[in-house]
């Protein structure tokens, strides 16, 4: 049991054809429903922290609350910053106890994107850490746009090789029609898979990264709506295309959303049940479950449930 690296988990999850959770974590609540799940179902794990979570929580909380989780449950964990945007940001991750950060330059312009993971990598890899980056940017794809704006959205397949090689870089997060949140799509959901297609073409043995890949779980988000919560048209990637890009090569799948709504839903339904109910562990215990089931449930979608 220890805070891990990425690197063996990743080859495990491209060699046997599944995706390992990347589940973003946020409080005490949040990591033990996620945690204990990942035990119950004998999964490999990465656990991650976003700028807002590091701001919100402080880093020294969220460190602890790491180390008691692996004390807790004897899990290997990887530790992860999500989309660090500047150099500072993951350095900082490094020196503290990651043992992966994401350094997000994929707005900025190609060669500033390899300047920046490069000088990520350099930083980390002699400190054992390893490095994602992104290329494309996460945004919906709608139908009715030229092949052109598509192109500028989506990962492109020719820069794949040439920027993992100038990088460095050990795993690499591709825009293919996702984004974040509980509003992905305006018509039906899709993604481009012939793009994943391409882009394993290139890098055949590469770890790939999906973001946005919550399926915005119906369930819950009627839930929401029937407890006083406002979600009109809320919707994710559907789960059976979780699935298919798990078995291609995507290794490592980020849920934030289906979280934080299966949490507000059960939260919103127990205040619900008894307005007088004001003690905290009576409506975050609940939450607490509700997340759990979900990660339990995700690991299977994702094909890692005992594979640890
Ligand atoms: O990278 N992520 C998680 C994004 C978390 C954002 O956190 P802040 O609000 O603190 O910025 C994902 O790719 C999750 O995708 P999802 O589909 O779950 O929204
Ligand atoms: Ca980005
Ligand atoms: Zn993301």
């Amino acid at each position: 049991m220890a805070i891990v690296s990425s690197r063996e988990i990743f080859k495990k999850a491209l060699k046997e054809h599944y995706a390992v959770g990347a589940f973003n974590v946020n409080n005490m609540e949040i990591i033990q429903a996620i945690t204990e799940a990942a035990k119950e179902e004998k999964a490999p794990l990465i656990l991650q922290f976003s700028a807002g979570a590091r701001k919100y929580a402080k880093q020294v909380y969220l460190m602890h609350l790491v180390k008691a989780a692996v004390e807790d449950t004897g899990l290997d964990i990887v530790l992860h910053l999500d989309h660090g945007e500047d150099f500072e940001i993951c350095k900082s991750c490094i020196d503290g106890g990651f043992t992966s950060v994401m350094i997000d330059a994929s707005k900025k312009p190609f060669e500033e994107n390899v300047r920046l993971t490069k000088q990520v990598v350099d930083y980390a890899h002699p400190k054992g850490v390893v490095v994602e980056a992104e290329l494309g940017r996460l945004q919906g794809v709608e139908d009715n746009i030229s092949v052109t704006e598509k192109d500028a959205i989506l990962v492109n397949p020719d820069e794949v090789k040439e920027f993992i090689d100038k990088t460095k870089c050990d795993s690499l997060a591709i825009a293919i029609g996702t984004s974040h949140g509980a509003y992905k799509f305006k018509t039906e959901p899709k993604l481009a898979f012939d793009r994943l297609s391409q882009v394993i073409e290139k890098v055949p043995n590469f770890p790939l990264v999906l973001h946005g890949a919550s399926s915005v779980m119906p369930e819950y988000v009627k839930k929401c709506n029937e407890h006083g919560g406002k979600l009109p048209g809320a919707k994710g990637v559907p789960e059976d295309m979780i699935s298919k890009a798990a078995k291609m090569n995507i290794a490592k799948v980020n849920i934030d959303t289906d979280l934080r709504l299966a949490m507000t839903s059960t939260i919103r339904e127990e205040f619900d049940k008894d307005p007088g109910n004001f003690d905290p562990r009576k409506y975050l215990g609940p939450a607490r479950d509700a997340i759990k089931q979900v990660v339990k449930h995700k690991l299977h979608v994702l094909g890692c449930a005992g594979k640890a």
